[in-house]
């Protein structure tokens, strides 16, 4: 197998019905597109058969060497699972995205054209910018308490993003490897802190409109959600103050890597 250009993460939890239909939609994308690909399933504590669908579609598609499934004994947050894909990836470039595809696969070529083309080191996937095409909403009142989350990003971290919460981001692995190293939260604060230290390390990232639409079944309950992530926010200026987001090394092994 040739080493992957491309890896992709994704954090599933109780995901039996959607993981198999979404496990098909991106290989078919990525194999229409030629590309070395690997997808790496971080299974969270799932009660239900995540890992037993996805070994099952990696043998019937006949993608075992590229398909995997990690398993966490217990649920840990999706910031963990991500953190632990992403240290994992072999790609040169690597997505994480939600099991749901909110965001279509096909939407990848436009954080490619950032990052691949482009020779930016984060692009992300963005429903609140001008381009953005949100063609099914959220409930409104979980879009409304998404824009409010956004102006306490904006206020408590200074970030000038509109939408830093879209589970669809690229990344340049040889320049951000360390920032996984670095990533401290385990919940769903960890995109704003990805964000927040990319900027502080002084990062080229954008925020690009995609296509998106909501999907109905949520593995979310809304309240600790909320409660959760404004208590991140907290977290991340805290660690700040302690210097936790000091640059450690640049850069990364990686790098030095011939990549096939
Ligand atoms: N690793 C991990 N992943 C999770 C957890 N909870 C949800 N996820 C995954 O995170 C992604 C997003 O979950 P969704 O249920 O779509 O939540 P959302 O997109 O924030 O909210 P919705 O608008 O309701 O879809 C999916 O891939 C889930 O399987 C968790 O506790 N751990
Ligand atoms: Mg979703």
């Amino acid at each position: 197998m040739n080493p992957p250009t491309l890896t992709i993460v994704i954090p599933a939890y109780n995901e039996e019905n959607r993981i198999g239909p979404t496990l098909e939609r991106i290989t078919r994308y990525l194999e229409s597109r030629e590309v070395s690909f690997e997808l790496l399933i971080m299974d969270d504590g799932s009660t239900d058969g995540t890992s037993d669908r996805v070994n099952q579609f990696a043998r019937q598609a006949d993608l075992t060497e590229r398909v995997h499934v990690h398993s966490s004994a217990s649920n840990r947050g999706k910031g963990y699972s991500v953190r632990r894909g992403m240290l994992e990836a072999q790609g040169e470039f690597a997505l994480f995205t939600d099991a749901d595809l909110s965001a279509p696969i096909e939407e990848l070529a436009k954080l490619e054209k950032e990052v691949v083309e482009g020779g930016g080191d984060i692009a992300f996937g963005s429903r609140d910018v001008q381009g953005s095409d949100v063609q099914v909403h959220q409930p409104w009142w979980r879009e409304s308490s998404g824009k409010i989350f956004n102006h306490f990003v904006r206020f408590l971290t200074g970030l000038p993003y509109s939408d830093t919460q879209c589970g669809f981001k690229l990344f340049r692995m040889s320049r951000c490897e360390n920032l996984f190293e670095q990533q401290t939260l385990p919940g769903f604060g960890f995109d704003v802190e990805l964000l927040y230290v990319a900027r502080r390390w002084g990062m080229a990232v954008k925020e690009v409109p995609v296509v998106w639409r909501h999907s109905p079944d949520s593995k979310v309950q809304f309240v600790p959600h909320a409660f959760g992530m404004l208590v991140d926010l907290f977290r991340i200026r805290w660690n700040d103050v302690r210097g936790r987001y000091r640059k450690q090394k640049e850069p990364s092994a990686r790098s030095q890597e011939p990549r096939g």
